[in-house]
């Protein structure tokens, strides 16, 4: 089996590259730019992976890729991912996020691939909203009512509707996973989870004395990426495609999630450690994400592995060791 994956220096795209290495693929990863900063870490970390220059917004470079690896399941992660971003650069969301997803899919088409290559479509828990008139009880499903809440929310609702829209019109395998939070050790210090973990590690080793941070009191469902990259692959392998929710079923709050991470340090008071930044805050925010899995659970088998104490005390355990303050030798 062949899988391209785009968004290969990505969380996810280590997590999935790991996963179906295992499984015996020949995996291909899409690297942009042509001096890709993180470049010689995914050599290092996953030499089995044949890198394929290409930017999801370049049509020519996807249909390059596509033909050149020929891929059994294409999984489309790459996106500008981080929401604060993407009201700072909504129109860069758009093209990468949105219309990426279009160009991604018309490769495929356009190499007469489209009745080999199953696609997979990164979709996301932000195009529900989290308000109030759009909450149902048991959390959102594959049914919900969406209401995205930034630009990043309305680009990723764009590329989920394209996605079915070529499963509709072209018979072609796209499948949407609607995925809620998913961090780890791979997570990018640039979301709150690895910043707050990142930081407990850094205060604790007397590295910096303080966290600055936004919004204290937005809830999310936050579960383990590695549980849900072999969610993506269980659903890659459906019979058909249709679109699933991964999801923990329950929501904590970012200061739940901050006072869990320090707790696992041994500091009780997390309060003098964290400083609430204006600059952080977002123009519109998301209040709270919950998500119901029980269609992937049923139809996949999906489970997740990791809990919540898990989740934090990995991130906290791998941002430890990281930040050793070397012992002295005399
Ligand atoms: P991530 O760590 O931010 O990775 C994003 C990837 O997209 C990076 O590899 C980045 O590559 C690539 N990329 C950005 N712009 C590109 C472009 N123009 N052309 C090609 N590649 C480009 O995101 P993640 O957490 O792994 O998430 C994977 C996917 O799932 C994303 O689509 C995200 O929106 C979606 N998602 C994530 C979550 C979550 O909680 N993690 C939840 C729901 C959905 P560079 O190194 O070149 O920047
Ligand atoms: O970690 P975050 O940036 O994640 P967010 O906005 O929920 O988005 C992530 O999950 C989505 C799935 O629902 C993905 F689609 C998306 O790609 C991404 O992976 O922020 C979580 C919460 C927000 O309410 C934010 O306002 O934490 C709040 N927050 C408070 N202080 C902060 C900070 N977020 C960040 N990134 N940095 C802060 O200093």
């Amino acid at each position: 089996m062949r899988a391209l994956i785009t968004g290969i220096t990505g969380q996810d795209g280590g997590h999935l590259a790991e996963l179906l290495h295992a499984k015996g693929y020949q995996v291909f990863g899409l690297i942009r730019g042509q001096n890709n900063a993180r470049r010689h870490l995914v050599e290092a970390e996953f030499p089995y992976v044949t890198l394929l220059e290409g930017d999801v917004t370049d049509p020519t470079s996807l249909v390059q890729a596509v033909e050149a690896s020929q891929p059994d399941e294409l999984y489309n992660l790459a996106a500008i991912s981080h929401v604060g971003y993407s009201f700072r650069n909504p129109s860069l969301t758009a093209e990468v996020t949105g219309k990426g997803v279009l160009n991604v899919l018309e490769a495929v088409r356009v190499a007469h691939l489209g009745n080999t290559t199953k696609v997979y479509q990164a979709s996301t828990s932000e195009m529900f909203g989290g308000l109030d008139y759009n909450r149902p009880g048991r959390g959102y499903n594959e049914s919900s009512l969406f209401h995205p809440r930034s630009p990043y929310g309305v680009a990723k609702l764009y590329g989920h509707w394209i996605a079915k829209n070529y499963r509709e019109s072209y018979d072609m395998f796209v499948t949407c996973g609607i995925l809620f939070n998913h961090e780890g050790e791979r997570r990018g210090a640039e979301f709150v989870t690895r910043k707050i973990t990142r930081a407990v590690a850094r205060i604790k080793n007397g590295l910096q004395d303080h966290v600055e941070l936004g919004d204290l009191w937005p809830k999310r469902d936050w579960g383990y990426a590695g549980d849900y990259v072999h969610g993506m692959w269980q659903m890659m392998q459906h019979g058909e495609p249709d679109d699933f929710v991964l999801a923990s079923g329950e929501t904590r709050s970012v200061e739940q999630f901050l006072a869990s991470a320090f707790e696992q340090v041994g500091i009780d008071d997390w309060t003098p450690f964290v400083r609430q930044n204006p600059a952080l805050l977002r123009p519109a925010q998301v209040d709270i994400l919950l998500g119901d899995p029980a269609k992937a659970e049923e139809v996949l088998g999906w489970r997740r592995e990791v809990d919540f104490t898990g989740l934090v005390k990995r991130m906290v355990n791998h941002d430890l060791a990281l930040t050793q303050v070397p012992v002295a030798v005399a």
